[in-house]
């Protein structure tokens, strides 16, 4: 008899929330049929440019450019992901979609809205279960933020708009059966934080 199909569990939120940690916290949780994946996933040839895009500020790439590169990024490892759940694994993911949509519309590039965003990533697998991690207090506190592209203030809150967009628009169209739970982190230790999200 086959294994029951896996779950796909993804944590999203902006820069420096707290996303990695609480993905390795619940991996290890969920037990030895989880895998935790991440993306941008910097360790194929496409993730490698992306990488190189992140931390150099002067890599110029049209948005438009760099967009596809993040959408490739998933979608070269889109059948993984599936034979990993046909197998029966759970797999927790460190950004996906949301954050690929989310990240590029909030450029506010003419013609590249959401949509525009979005439809490259049509087709490829949907998670189970998002969670939203907010966190309402400033983040230029934290340690190392601000060393990469798109971590400064003003731009985190032109993706967290977009983030509530999408959301919105989502659950307007129901167009997805994928639930997207809204978890606030503000003032939480760790452990509360996976806590809440053990609970979820
Ligand atoms: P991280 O390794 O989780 O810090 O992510 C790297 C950065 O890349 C982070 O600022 C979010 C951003 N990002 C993730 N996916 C995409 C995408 O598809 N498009 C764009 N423009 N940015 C993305
Ligand atoms: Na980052
Ligand atoms: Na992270």
């Amino acid at each position: 008899m086959s294994n029951p199909r896996g779950k796909l569990i993804l944590i999203e939120g902006l820069d420096r929330t707290g996303k990695s940690t609480q993905c390795e916290i619940l991996r290890q949780r969920l037990g030895e049929s989880t895998t935790l994946m991440k993306f941008p996933d910097r360790t194929t040839a496409i993730g490698q440019q992306i990488n190189n895009y992140l931390i150099d500020s002067s890599y110029n790439l049209p948005d438009q450019a760099a967009h596809l590169l993040f959408s490739a990024n998933r979608w070269e490892r889109n059948d993984y992901i599936r034979n990993k759940l046909l197998d029966g694994e759970n797999i927790v993911m460190d950004r996906y979609v949301y954050s690929g949509v989310a990240y590029s519309a909030a450029k506010e590039i003419t013609g590249m809205d959401l949509e525009w965003c979005y439809s490259c990533d049509r087709g490829l697998v949907r998670p189970d279960l998002t969670l939203f991690l907010v966190n309402n207090e400033s983040n230029d506190n934290r340690e190392g933020f601000g060393e990469e592209r798109y971590e400064n203030n003003s731009f985190q809150e032109k993706v967290r708009q977009q983030f509530y967009k999408l959301f919105e628009k989502q659950a307007s169209l129901n167009e997805d059966n994928n639930d997207v739970v809204i978890v606030n982190v503000t003032g939480c230790t760790i452990e509360q934080v996976s806590e809440k999200i053990w609970t979820i």
